[in-house]
């Protein structure tokens, strides 16, 4: 019985080993980066720590242009851009906390809404988020949920012993 235990502490282990790691954000979700996708609400439900990754995916329609500041994004001013893909599939590295900037770098797009403005939080701390008002809090919770449970097969595989 209490090697039982030991095999599934190890796998809860496993579990929030993998929680903890890095996560890729489909922008846009299932509908990807696309003028009809509403990109603000899909933000809201996302946390963005450093060592995620941004996946956009689309079709040639579109692609993918970095803005360098809050009002070039404001004003949908792509002839500044400090970074551009196009692949259909790319992926865009959060390497540290701070704001980025997306648009669709074709004509009109940005204009219709197809930008996304991406906040990263540093991955360690779970208090860094300003303005985390909404149900944003529930992986957070979840690692707690996994926590208490460590400590109580700890728990009972230590009586087990005796
Ligand atoms: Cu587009």
């Amino acid at each position: 019985m209490g090697r039982m235990n030991t095999v599934f502490l190890a796998l809860v282990v496993a579990l929030i080993t993998k929680d903890a790691m890095a996560e890729q954000h489909v922008v846009g979700g299932s509908q990807g980066w696309d003028e009809t996708t509403d990109f603000n609400s899909w933000v809201s439900g996302q946390t963005f720590k450093v060592g995620d990754q941004l996946v956009f995916k689309y079709s040639s329609l579109h692609s993918v242009v970095e803005l360098g500041s809050e009002s070039e994004y404001k004003n949908c001013d792509i002839g500044n851009a400090v970074n551009s893909m196009s692949s259909g599939n790319d992926v865009v590295k959060l390497n540290k906390p701070g704001t980025r900037y997306f648009a669709c770098g074709t004509l009109g797009h940005c204009g219709q809404g197809m930008k996304v403005k991406i906040t990263t939080v540093s991955g360690n701390s779970s208090t860094s988020s300003s303005s985390s008002s909404s149900p944003t809090s529930s992986s957070a919770s979840q690692g707690l949920v996994s926590l208490v449970l460590i400590v109580a097969l700890l728990i009972a595989s230590l009586l087990n012993q005796f």
